[in-house]
């Protein structure tokens, strides 16, 4: 079953925790701190695979954990990393969090990015001994990290599509050029989900797919609507399949019309979707001639086409296979010269949609960000990411290691920071679970 959006929920692995042990020396009874530290927790990874060309597996399993890294031990072991758990998706899917916006974007094969970044484990307490503190009693906590819900959104990747009204004969075509086999039949919408076909010319092939027919005010909804030319966006070149006997579908009539015109209504139907599709370089096949014996009659309306729109028309039949080599070249020559276009290649289609962000792992790991305070009364809430990692990676019901992080922070010369964002002594500062007074 051809699926094209699936919303899935993602967590990576928490980082596992930090140990307290000591060791004692066999002959002196020496006492050393020898806790090890927690693993990594594992990432979430969504790597796009070529031979998968839907998303229905993602209706029957929305859920994907990948594994928390493992506590630290005694003897300074540390506790093993969490494995990165790999989500496979079709190539050509673009990812994106819950608020629309584009985190990757991946469309060659084995194209992957860290979608969800593990937990650090937290440190031993044999980290933590100094001159001062021989004998820590505390470790770290290993960092939790969130769930999260994104999207998944397939456009296939081809480099030529077919678009055309209903019964123009594009599956025909499809099957007559490559090994694809969608169904063939004498109604309209008889495809009601996109395919992809291989075309081979000499020794290079290239990938043509099949879409649903369009029609007028499909961009209203109309028959199957127009939401199936997502999958030819990224495409290279357009063929407009006319049926050479004119047959088109207007809403509830079936009668015959002019070609040209049900030309121009493909036309307007592609411009009203999206600018860039329309602007895409495209060829005209006008199709079913074996059915036409007026020769002068296709000589004619080819003409007209091409005049019309600048563009070449060709002659053919899907079904005795008449003008296909001569169709199959001039895309093949299409999609070369697009290639060798540079800098074209990183269209992303939708021109709605600019600046797509690749997702990238640097983005995520903690920097010196500003720090954020919200007022409630007479509490200060920080708000910093940075901040909130190192408290909630502390045991807070050791003295100890409050002890730690008081330094810590300190350190860092964060009670200096709050004041001068206007935090006066003696107030309560809240950062995550950690509540204390400014002092100075
Ligand atoms: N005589 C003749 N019939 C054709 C030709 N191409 C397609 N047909 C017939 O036209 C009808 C529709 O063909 P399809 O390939 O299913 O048309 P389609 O454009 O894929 O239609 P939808 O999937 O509904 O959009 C079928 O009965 C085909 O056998 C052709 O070149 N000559
Ligand atoms: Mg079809």
């Amino acid at each position: 079953m051809f699926i094209d959006e699936a919303k899935i929920n993602i967590k990576a692995g928490d980082g596992g925790n930090g140990l307290v042990s000591f060791f004692y020396s066999k002959g002196s009874r020496k006492k050393i701190a020898s806790g090890g530290n927690g693993g990594g927790g594992g990432n979430i990874i969504i790597q796009a695979a070529s031979r998968l060309n839907t998303l229905y597996g993602f209706r029957k399993k929305i859920h994907f954990k990948a594994q928390n890294g493992c506590s630290g031990m005694s003897n300074n072991k540390n506790g093993r990393d969490g494995e990165d758990l790999t989500i496979q998706v079709p190539t050509g899917t673009i990812i994106k969090d819950k608020r629309g916006e584009i985190l990757a974007d991946l469309r060659k094969d084995a194209d992957k990015t860290i979608i969800a970044m593990g937990g650090i484990g937290g440190r031993g307490n044999a980290n933590f001994t100094s001159q001062k503190r021989r004998f820590p009693s505390f470790a770290e906590k290993g960092e939790k990290v969130e769930e999260m819900w994104i999207n998944l959104e397939l456009r296939l990747i081809a480099d030529a599509a077919l678009v055309g009204f209903p019964n123009a004969g594009k599956s025909t075509l499809i099957s007559k050029i490559s090994a694809a086999r969608p169904k063939i039949a004498d109604y309209p919408f008889t495809t009601i989900v996109p395919s992809l076909g291989v075309v081979s010319v000499d020794d290079e092939t290239f990938i043509v797919a099949d879409i649903p027919g369009i029609i007028k005010d499909a961009h209203r909804g109309t028959g199957l609507g127009d939401k199936f030319l997502r999958h030819i966006l990224r495409s290279k070149v357009l063929v407009m399949v006319l049926d050479g006997q004119a047959v088109i579908i207007d809403k509830n009539t079936i009668g015959y019309i002019d070609i040209v015109r049900s030309f121009e209504i493909l036309r307007e139907e592609i411009k009203l979707y999206d600018r860039s599709l329309y602007k895409k370089d495209f060829i005209i096949a006008i199709n079913k001639i074996d059915l036409i014996s007026d020769r002068q009659v296709l000589q004619a309306l080819k003409k007209k086409l091409e005049r019309k729109s600048g563009k070449k028309a060709f002659l053919i039949s899907a079904v005795t296979g008449e003008g296909l080599n001569e169709l199959i070249w001039t895309l093949y020559k299409k999609i070369e010269e697009y290639e060798s276009k540079p800098g074209d290649e990183d269209t992303y289609g939708f021109e709605k949609q600019q600046g797509v962000k690749i997702y990238n792992i640097e983005t995520t790991r903690l920097k010196n960000e500003r720090i954020d305070i919200e007022r409630m009364g007479d509490e200060y809430i920080v708000k910093n990411k940075k901040l909130e990692r190192i408290v909630a990676m502390t045991d807070l019901d050791n003295e100890e290691a409050l002890e730690y992080l008081k330094n810590r922070l300190k350190k860092m010369e964060i009670g200096d920071r709050l004041k001068k964002l206007g935090i006066k002594e003696g107030s309560s500062v809240i950062i995550g679970d950690l509540v204390f007074e400014l002092k100075e």
